[in-house]
């Protein structure tokens, strides 16, 4: 059983500060390799500020202030002095900066280290330290990520799209990662063709790994419980890993077991099946408890090794060299201005049913249900369930922001905001998707068995008990026709609806207009 970790440094002598952050878990973080254990203080602190600025869901909290605590003591054990702050510990500040005006008060320290942080709110933050504490402050790199903010910059000066695909095959080459010699292993960098089938209910599914709460974990769940009673979502049962060594097992249990299916089924949705082929570990990447590029050499030694096929190894690896490195690199590109993009002009509030899964839509109540109980649903039920409605609908972008990176276990801005202004609501205006990701219930149909299961007629576009999502879609076409006509993936659509006779059109701006009184 583990010990608690020390809630205050000891009093001797502090060189330098070195800073923590509850998403820089990782022993190989920049700060700690720029500090020395035998004089230096490593500050982490579990704040009010951190865990409310949005409601974050109780699954991501508990996660979290667990495996902050477990860190602790993983670095205490390798000689580190850490001191740290609870958050029901008698003083405790309530916020980063707060909590280094304590630290740097108690220890004056030369210097504060800290490595970059995720989120440009907290970077701004920070930046004003060496001003407000009179301490040099020293913001290094985060080189968990293999692409650098500056890296990134310099490859997207002059492009005129910023094309995930082309991001990739850089990367591919900068790791070796699925190379042989000069050329992509099996002679193709991307295999999603092979990446579209439908699952099948009767299929076998592996279920993610389960882990069992020790005793800071129960703590915390207690702590969490009493403290964000009003935050969305379910605190019990926790079952994830909020240690290194448990969250490589979680992740060696997927390589075993769900990985070689991965490709084949990773847009499928199934009725019931949460997890289907997805490995759960998006929570432990961005948290620190594991290392993207670690992962992805397993993953590249299982194709080698015979053990999973290339789609499956390619698409995966894609996901984390590509889409993770590409969408934090857009961040730091386009930040501040990116969060308040909203080129279509979107202002409807979100339906109250994101909160609560209450709706005759199956698609959505699943994978709202499963996001209060789990903190977790996979990526097209994401993109193509909550964010095709909400864009249909006309939501604001920025309220979609903001259920995202409450709602799911591994939403940090820097990830979580390219996903929803860029490739989920096309806000951006097509900087990050080549397309808006708007579709019909067909979509739905096609890629689960959900609709089989809805009150709604996935086949009829119009009238009460039509699937909401077809009246939506064509009214959506209707209204953005004039932005999305020159877009050469998008004119087809804008070109059937024109051959809609009126009463039609009619009809699809009633049955639209008449299912978006009803949220309201
Ligand atoms: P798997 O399906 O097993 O994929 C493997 C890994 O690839 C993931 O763990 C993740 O690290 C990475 N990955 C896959 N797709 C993406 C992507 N589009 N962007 C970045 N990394 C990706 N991902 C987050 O980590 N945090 C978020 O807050 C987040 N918000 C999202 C919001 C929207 C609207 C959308 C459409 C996607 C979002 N994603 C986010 C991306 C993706 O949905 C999750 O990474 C994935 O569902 C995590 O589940 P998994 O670990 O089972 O992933
Ligand atoms: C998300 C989060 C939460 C909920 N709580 C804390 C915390 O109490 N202490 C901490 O150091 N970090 C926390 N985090 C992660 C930070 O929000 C994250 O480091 C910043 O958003 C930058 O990515
Ligand atoms: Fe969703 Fe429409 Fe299918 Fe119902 S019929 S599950 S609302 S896509």
């Amino acid at each position: 059983m583990p010990r608690q970790p020390a809630t205050k440094g000891e009093s001797k002598s502090v060189r330098n500060l070195v800073l923590v952050l509850g998403d820089q878990l990782s022993t190989s973080l920049a700060s700690l390799g720029a500090a020395d254990r035998s004089q230096d203080l490593v500050l982490m602190c579990e704040v009010a500020e951190e865990a409310t600025y949005v409601r974050h869901h109780k699954k991501k909290l508990i996660l979290l202030f667990s495996a902050m605590r477990h860190f602790a003591i993983e670095l205490e054990a390798l000689g580190w002095r850490v001191a740290y702050t609870r958050l029901d510990d008698a003083g405790n500040a309530g916020s980063f900066s707060g909590e280094v005006t304590r630290a740097v008060g108690r220890h004056k320290p030369e210097r504060i280290i800290v490595t970059e942080p995720g989120e440009w709110r907290v970077l701004e933050a920070i930046r004003g330290w060496s001003a407000k504490f009179d301490v040099p402050v020293d913001i290094l790199p985060d080189t968990r990520f293999i692409s650098s903010n500056g890296d990134f910059a310099a490859w997207a000066d002059g492009r005129k799209q910023l094309r995930m695909e082309y991001f990739y095959r850089d990367i591919r080459r900068k790791t070796g990662l699925l190379m042989d010699g000069d050329e992509p292993s099996g002679g193709q960098w991307n295999f999603d063709h092979d990446n579209r089938k439908p699952a099948k209910a009767d299929l076998f599914m592996p279920h993610p790994a389960h882990f069992q709460q020790d005793r800071i974990t129960r703590e915390v769940v207690a702590l969490v419980k009493e403290r964000f009673a009003d935050h969305f979502g379910d605190a019990d049962p926790f079952w994830f890993a909020v240690t290194r060594a448990d969250a490589e097992a979680a992740f060696d249990h997927f390589l075993a077991t769900g990985l070689a299916k991965f490709g084949d089924y990773q847009d499928a949705m199934v009725l019931g099946e949460r997890f289907l082929y997805h490995s759960l570990v998006s929570m432990y990447l961005n948290c620190g408890l594991l290392d993207p590029l670690a992962v992805c050499r397993k993953v590249d030694a299982a194709y080698r090794a015979g053990h999973v096929p290339l789609n499956a190894a390619e698409g995966y690896i894609r996901q984390i060299i590509g889409w993770r490195e590409y969408v934090r690199g857009i961040y730091w590109l386009k930040m501040p201005d990116y969060a308040a993009s909203n080129v279509l002009g979107h202002t409807r509030a979100l339906p109250d049913f994101y909160w609560t899964g209450d709706t005759q839509m199956t698609c959505l109540r699943e994978a709202i249900t499963q996001t209060k109980e789990e903190a977790y649903a996979h990526h097209i039920q994401r993109l193509m369930v909550t964010g095709t409605f909400g864009l249909l609908a006309g939501v604001s972008p920025q309220a979609l922001h903001e259920w995202y990176l409450a709602v799911y276990a591994d939403a940090y801005e820097w990830v979580e905001l390219p996903n929803t202004i860029g490739m989920s609501q096309f806000a951006d205006g097509g900087l990050l998707a080549s397309k808006p990701y708007a579709a019909s219930g067909a979509y739905i149909n096609r890629m689960s068995n959900y609709c089989a299961n809805c009150a709604y007629d996935v086949k009829a576009r119009t009238g009460a008990k039509a699937c909401p999502f077809n009246a939506l879609y064509w009214d959506f076409i209707a209204r953005h026709a004039p932005l999305i006509k020159s877009n050469p993936r998008m004119a087809q659509m804008v070109r059937t609806y024109d051959k809609f006779d009126a009463a039609e059109k009619a009809r699809i701006k009633d049955s639209a207009a008449q299912f978006l009184k009803s949220l309201a």
